[in-house]
């Protein structure tokens, strides 16, 4: 079932799906969601494989290499100022507070694994929050591992230059470069997460990034997955309800059917 489009009002096939989510978050108690860059859009934040992403607006796919970033860490942090201003700026938008009102309002045990390093979730109000790839909110040396606040180095990057440290170093936000492993514990504690959920939602990602795309697959049998993402996804065949529109609306929609 691929109900709806952006932009268009919900059609009644649209409607009994809302209303088939709904019925599936009802009878879970427990709800894990997998979440992406999309869930960050409607919050003012790029992600990468949209039309109006990082990659189709200039942003190089090696932004976020390790490699590159050790040769010369002058692009990453030239084509990653927009994408911090941005997430500085942001805040939760109705995702995000969807999910928390699931927690809140309808009692639901909730665990998001989350791809996205802006922290939102965990601003939204959800308190269990796996970051797999780290987050903006810390930064560290490369030369001597000493730890400052990502904040401190904003006003350096805005200025256009490189945060280096006395010590000869550079200091590198906490967040996962392609080519660095994922914290050990936080994909540990997201995989049983998953494995422990009566229904499992995937919101907001092309699932084309390992091993986070690997997380919807260790639901345990008989376990539904339910997918909101504009574009199609390697899982949608498997999963109980598709919708290719907002995450903001499809949750708000869900919430107020759920009367909570
Ligand atoms: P991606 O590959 O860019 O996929 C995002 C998906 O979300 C696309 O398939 C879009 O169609 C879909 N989408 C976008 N907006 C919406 C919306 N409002 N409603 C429904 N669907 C929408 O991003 P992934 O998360 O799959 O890729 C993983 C990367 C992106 C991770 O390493 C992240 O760290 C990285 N990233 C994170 C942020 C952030 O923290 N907000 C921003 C940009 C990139």
């Amino acid at each position: 079932m691929t109900p709806g489009s952006p932009g268009t009002s919900p059609l009644p096939s649209d409607r009994a799906a809302v209303e088939r989510l709904a019925e599936l978050i009802r009878g879970a108690g427990r709800i894990a969601f997998v979440t992406g860059a999309g869930m960050s859009t409607e919050s003012g934040i790029p992600d990468f494989r949209s039309a109006t992403g990082l990659y189709a607006t200039g942003t190089p796919e090696s932004i976020f290499d390790l490699d590159a970033f050790r040769r010369d860490p002058g692009p990453f942090f030239r084509y990653a100022r927009g994408l911090f201003e941005a997430i500085l700026a942001a805040r939760p938008n109705a995702g995000h507070r969807a999910i928390a009102a699931l927690q809140d309002r309808a009692g639901k045990e909730v665990d998001v694994a989350t791809q996205n390093i802006d922290t939102l979730h965990q601003q939204a109000g959800t308190r269990r929050v796996y970051p797999l790839h780290g987050t903006v909110e810390w930064a560290t040396c490369t030369g001597c591992g000493d730890r400052v606040a990502g904040e401190s180095l904003w006003d350096v990057v805005r200025a256009g230059r490189v945060p280096w440290h006395s010590c000869g170093g550079v200091y590198k936000p906490d967040v996962v470069f392609f080519g660095e492993p994922l914290p050990e514990k936080t994909l540990w504690q997201a995989r049983c997460a998953v494995a422990a959920a009566d229904l499992v939602l995937v919101l907001g990602t092309s699932l084309t990034v390992y091993p986070a795309a690997l997380l919807p697959g260790f639901r345990r049998r008989g376990a539904p997955v339910v997918v909101v993402n504009r574009t199609e996804t390697p899982l949608d065949r498997e999963a109980a309800v598709v919708f290719r529109r907002s995450i903001g609306e499809v949750l708000t929609e869900a919430v107020e059917a759920l009367g909570v």
